[in-house]
Order: structure tokens, then C-alpha cells, then sequence
């Protein structure tokens, strides 16, 4: 209960913060885009992580204000650095259950990228594969909706889920993020480099990107690009940063 009392407050007084973690083309090293994460850094609570922190807002509807204020956020950030003087950034954003359920979700989607003037394929939605089986047909019909807008649309922590390939595709899924547990063992365990493999070429199959999270040594990278993945993220690249430092970031890299 502190915690919801605390995450009112810091929804009232705008104190919630966003870090945003680069994606990487695997061929050129070029980024990508970014995917924004949740920062939270509370007076009297300390640092809550989005582990703790979303699965409160979801169980209060907070979800929702919050889910809302990241759209928002992230987009107009991504416009800021392009006033800067970047390359506009392509921003992926993490989607709860709770929102994609919530009856006026594509009419937010679409008055956020109205508001802040941002092209619609240069947002990435990503959707965990239980967020999608919760309700599957309600779901199909949102993410029409989200692909008619022109919003790209990931399924994130592949793997983990309950789901297969053979379900998902009847989605219009565009991007497969493989789970980072898998990528961690991909050089030490033949077991997750078979997996890693298999779900490789069954997107390629399905025409899907595939984006490896949790890359963090040459070894992993050199593994997903001989398997031909076209993104990855994780340390090896960059953690999540701030939007001050990320700006720093690109243009050491550009
Ligand atoms: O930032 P970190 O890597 O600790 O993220 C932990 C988890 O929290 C990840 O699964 C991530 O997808 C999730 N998460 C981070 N930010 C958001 C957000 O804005 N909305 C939702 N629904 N999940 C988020
Ligand atoms: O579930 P999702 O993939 O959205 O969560 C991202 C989480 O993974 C965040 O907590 C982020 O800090 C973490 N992360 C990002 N890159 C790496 C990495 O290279 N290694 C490890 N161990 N964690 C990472
Ligand atoms: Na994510
Ligand atoms: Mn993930």
C-alpha cells in the first residue's frame, strides 16, 4: 500500500523517469532505435525497479495513467534529440496486458503520435506473448488496428512464454526479441544454442526480425550474426541511459 501511495504521488508530481537502452544493427554496429524503460527513484522508497513497480500499477490501474505518460514521453523525447540534431530514433515501448485490454488503448496510440507529430513507424510496441494469450481475439483485433496505424509491433521475451511460433503467427507481429536468458548461455550451453537456432530460423520462416536482448560479449554477437539476426541490444552495446547521456552517446557514434 505504501508503494501505490508513493506511485500516486509520483504520477501527481511527474517523478517517474524513463532510461533509454540503444538497438543495434548486427551487421553495421549502427543504432537502430531505443527502447524505453522505466526509472523510478522515489524520496522515501529509494530505487524501485519495474519488476516491483508494474506488476502494483497493474494490480491498481495505475497501468494505465502510467502506460499513457511512457507513450508520450518517449515520443516526444525521440523528437528532442532530433532537435538536437540526431537522426530521428526510431522508440520502442513496453506494452502491459492491462493496456492492451483497455478498450480505448489504439485511440490513445493514435492521439500520442497526433500530439506529438511522431510517425507512427518509427513506434515499436513490444507485447510479451502471455500479454497476447490472455485474450487472444481481442488482442488480434487491437494489433490490427496498431499495424493499420503503421506501428511496428515485437513480441518481447521470447521463450519464456507459454506460446509457440505456429500460434503467433497468425499475429501481426513484425519483430521477435529472443530472451536474454538464452542469449546468456549461447557459447557455454549446447542446449540454449540449439534453441537459439531453431527459433532463428523459424522466424526467418515467418519473415520476422529477430532482435537478440542481453548481448554482452563479441562471442554472443558474432553468434546471432552468423545466424543472420538483424538487431541486438545489451551491454555490450550500452545499458539503459539517460536521456542526456544517450544524446552523448549517439554523437560519440556518429
Ligand atoms: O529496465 P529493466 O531491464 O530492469 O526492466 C525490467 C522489466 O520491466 C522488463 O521486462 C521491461 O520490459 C519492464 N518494463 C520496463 N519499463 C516498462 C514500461 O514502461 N512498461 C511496462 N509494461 N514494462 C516495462
Ligand atoms: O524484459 P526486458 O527485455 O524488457 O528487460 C530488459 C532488462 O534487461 C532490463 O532490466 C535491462 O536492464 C536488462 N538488460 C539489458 N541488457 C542487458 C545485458 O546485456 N545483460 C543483462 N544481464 N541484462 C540486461
Ligand atoms: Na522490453
Ligand atoms: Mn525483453
Amino acid at each position: 500500500a505504501l508503494l501505490e501511495s508513493r506511485l500516486r504521488l509520483a504520477i501527481d508530481n511527474d517523478t517517474l523517469m524513463l532510461a533509454y537502452q540503444p538497438k543495434v544493427n548486427v551487421v553495421t554496429g549502427r543504432i537502430t532505435g531505443v527502447e524505453a524503460l522505466l526509472r523510478w527513484h522515489d524520496a522515501e522508497l529509494g530505487v524501485v525497479s519495474p519488476d516491483e513497480l508494474i506488476p502494483v500499477a497493474e494490480d491498481t490501474g495505475l497501468i494505465l495513467p502510467i502506460g499513457e505518460w511512457v507513450l508520450r514521453t518517449a515520443c516526444r523525447q525521440s523528437k528532442a534529440w532530433y532537435r538536437e540534431g540526431h537522426d530521428l530514433l526510431p522508440m520502442a515501448v513496453n506494452l502491459s496486458a492491462i493496456q492492451l485490454n483497455n478498450r480505448n488503448f489504439v485511440t490513445v496510440v493514435r492521439n500520442v503520435l497526433g500530439e506529438t507529430h511522431f510517425p507512427p513507424h518509427y513506434l515499436e510496441l513490444e507485447l510479451t506473448e502471455s500479454a497476447i494469450m490472455q485474450n487472444p481475439d481481442h488482442a488480434l483485433l487491437i494489433l490490427r488496428e496498431l499495424r493499420e496505424l503503421g506501428v511496428v509491433l515485437s513480441i518481447d521475451d521470447f521463450g519464456t512464454g507459454y506460446s509457440n511460433l505456429s500460434q503467433l503467427k497468425r499475429f501481426p507481429i513484425n519483430r521477435l526479441k529472443i530472451d536474454r536468458s538464452f542469449m546468456a548461455g549461447v557459447v557455454s550451453n549446447n542446449q540454449d544454442a540449439a534453441i537459439v537456432k531453431a527459433v532463428v530460423a523459424l522466424a526467418h520462416s515467418l519473415n520476422l526480425e529477430i532482435i537478440a536482448e542481453g548481448i554482452e560479449t563479441e562471442e554472443q554477437l558474432a553468434f546471432i550474426r552468423q545466424l543472420q539476426g538483424h538487431q541486438y541490444q545489451g551491454y555490450l552495446c550500452s545499458k539503459a541511459l539517460p536521456a542526456k547521456e544517450l544524446s552523448a552517446f549517439l554523437s560519440t557514434r556518429e
